[in-house]
């Protein structure tokens, strides 16, 4: 039987790269996020290439939504192998004393709220069934402040407290729990933080490469692909050319 990987957030980015590299590599996936047209045009591609997909369009702040979407799966996929809790991003790049209360709801309800939901929804039965792979997309930007990062760096440090937490309370069971921590990587990210401008997006990628989605999908695929016995904890990945958070070397 094929093993199942759940990545929230695949419509985009980092996650979609995820569903993709977890489907080539034999997996059947479950492909969630808000955007009901852009996982039905990825499921159809996957199918197209022989994967089993099933899409749940949810909004990961909605709790009622997300338990429906887990509790109602169909029973050939309940048994989820892999859970990526990837759905999220950073919204707005203000001074904490400046900062807009919305932007700091959306971003504490979706990266620490929407990754505990799915958490608990999901992980009682990897525990059950004494097998399962937990990786949660956190970020350089939990090592370390940022000039303006302060809430979204606050998340993405709670996600490393999280990730522990939960390898700490699995430690009886097989279940293997990794904190995956990039650093620039080009996606909707930056669109999304600055609210739509595309122009100061490219921007935040100008005089350096900066990795894409894909190189990330490929360290959470390194560790969930790791044997048995090993549990890799944590990953912090950059490019060549950004050395933390606040130091980048552009051209
Ligand atoms: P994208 O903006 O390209 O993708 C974000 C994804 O999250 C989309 O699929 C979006 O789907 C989903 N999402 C956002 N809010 C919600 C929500 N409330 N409910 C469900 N899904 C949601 O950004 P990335 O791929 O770069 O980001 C993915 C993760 O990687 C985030 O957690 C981000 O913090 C982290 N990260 C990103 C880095 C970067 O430089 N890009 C570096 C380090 C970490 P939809 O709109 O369909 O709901
Ligand atoms: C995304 C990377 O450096 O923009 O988490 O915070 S950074």
């Amino acid at each position: 039987m094929k093993k199942i990987a759940l990545v929230t957030g695949a419509t985009s980015g980092i996650g979609e790269a995820c569903a993709r590299k977890f489907a080539e590599n034999g997996y059947n996936v479950i492909i969630t996020g808000r955007r009901v047209e852009v996982l039905d045009k990825l499921a159809v591609e996957l199918r197209g290439a022989g994967t089993e997909v099933l899409t749940l369009a949810f909004d990961v702040r909605d709790r009622e939504a997300a338990a429906a979407a887990i509790k109602g799966l169909p029973a050939e996929w309940q048994e989820i192998d892999v859970l990526v809790n990837n759905a999220g991003g950073a919204w707005g790049l203000e001074p904490e004393y400046t900062g807009s209360y919305d932007d700091w709801d959306t971003m504490i309800d979706t990266n620490i709220k929407g990754l505990l939901t799915m958490t608990r929804l999901i992980v009682p039965g990897m525990v059950e069934r004494d097998r399962g792979h937990v990786v949660n997309i956190g970020s350089v930007a939990g090592d370390a402040a940022y000039a303006g990062g302060n809430v979204y760096c606050a998340t993405k440090s709670a996600v490393k407290a999280l990730s522990d937490g939960l390898r700490i309370d699995v430690a009886h069971t097989s279940v293997r729990v990794t904190n995956i921590k990039p650093g620039l990587v080009e996606t909707n990210f930056s669109v999304t933080r600055f609210h739509g401008d595309k122009e100061r997006a490219d921007n935040v990628y100008k005089g350096i490469k900066p990795l894409t989605g894909k190189d990330i999908a490929e360290s959470v695929y390194y560790a969930v692909s790791a044997p048995a016995h090993v549990q890799v904890a944590e990953i912090l990945i950059l490019a060549t050319h950004q050395a933390s958070g606040s130091v980048i070397h552009r051209e």
